[in-house]
């Protein structure tokens, strides 16, 4: 067997499921998923191993018209994703079909000739019928190598979706240790599950005028780890939401992520969540910097 390895970068409009398909096919929760979209700020990387075949997936934030600095920043890490890879797969929401975000992701995909598959995710929504007039009508917008119909959810179809990858992966050596399931630093990792609770318990702007940072981060002699983070919103009024009536609700986010990551470590962890207000964080370059994205200027 010839042993090769290459870049796939996952892209499409946000809550496409670009990462519920990373999870699934890696078979390890590395990126966060809520059904909120614009979940996804930063690449995460999964490595998958396929025979000889080593797949570098990676996840990217959702691509949409950027108005913030933080929103600039999303999709110039997305893009540079593409511009990174051997094969990008384009991610279509089989139930929302053709629209206007993801013509313009297929024209850019296009513009810079990228080697492109599509991959329609959602079919267990969709209708069967709809499927094959919107593969016809996608594939006329673009040449796509290949095209794939999936549920990350369910696994339908990921099966034969990772046997083509691993085989269309040029040859060469493996990048990363086959035993490694991604580069994400376990305190970027901690930071990602408390944001996730945040998307899943707020509403509104609430979770997409918040972020997250590791501050410190303790082993303890018992094997457990103590781990605190700042939650920074931009207004006052945000930090009473995320704090709630007499600390529920960022008690019950604490909780909640407490235990996720719990599980993810494997081992017990204190977690200590401070809550700052910062306005204009989502324009600042250290902010961005600590998520792991460039200043977009
Ligand atoms: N029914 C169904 N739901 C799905 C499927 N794939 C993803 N979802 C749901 O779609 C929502 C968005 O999924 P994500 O994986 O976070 O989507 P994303 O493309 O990463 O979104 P961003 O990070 O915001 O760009 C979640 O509620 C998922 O559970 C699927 O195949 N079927
Ligand atoms: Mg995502």
């Amino acid at each position: 067997m010839t042993v090769r390895c290459g870049f796939v970068a996952v892209v499409g409009e946000p809550n496409a499921g670009k990462s519920t398909l990373l999870n699934r096919m890696t078979g390890a929760k590395l990126s966060i998923v809520t059904p909120k979209a614009q979940t996804t700020r930063f690449r995460v990387l999964g490595i998958l191993m396929h025979g000889e075949s080593q797949v570098l997936l990676v996840d990217t934030p959702g691509i949409f018209a950027p108005k913030r600095r933080l929103d600039r920043a999303m999709v110039a890490a997305a893009w540079t994703g593409v511009r990174d890879a051997d094969v990008t797969l384009l991610l279509v929401d089989a139930k929302a079909g053709l629209t206007e975000g993801v013509r313009s992701i297929i024209a850019s995909l296009v513009e810079q000739k990228r080697r492109c598959w599509l991959v329609l995710n959602k079919i267990d929504l969709a209708g069967a019928p709809s499927l094959l007039p919107l593969t016809a009508a996608l594939t006329a917008l673009a040449p796509f190598e290949q095209t794939f119909m999936v549920s990350a959810v369910s696994g339908d179809g990921v099966g034969a979706l990772a046997d083509a990858l691993a085989a269309a992966m040029p040859t060469g050596p493996h990048l990363y240790p086959d035993d490694d399931l991604t580069d994400l630093p376990e305190r970027l990792l901690a930071a990602e599950i408390v944001r996730e609770q945040i998307f899943l318990q707020t509403h509104e702007e609430v979770p997409y005028a918040t972020t997250v940072e590791t501050e410190t981060w303790q082993e303890r002699p018992d094997g457990s780890v103590r781990i605190d983070a700042t939650v920074y919103v931009t207004r006052p009024g945000h930090k009473g939401i995320l704090i709630g009536e007499r600390g529920q609700r960022i008690k019950a986010i604490g909780a909640r992520a407490r235990d996720v990551l719990g599980g993810l470590l494997e081992r017990r962890v204190h977690l200590f969540l401070n809550v700052k207000q910062r306005a204009g964080w989502d324009e600042e370059t250290a902010r961005l910097r600590a998520l792991g994205l460039e200043d977009p200027g």
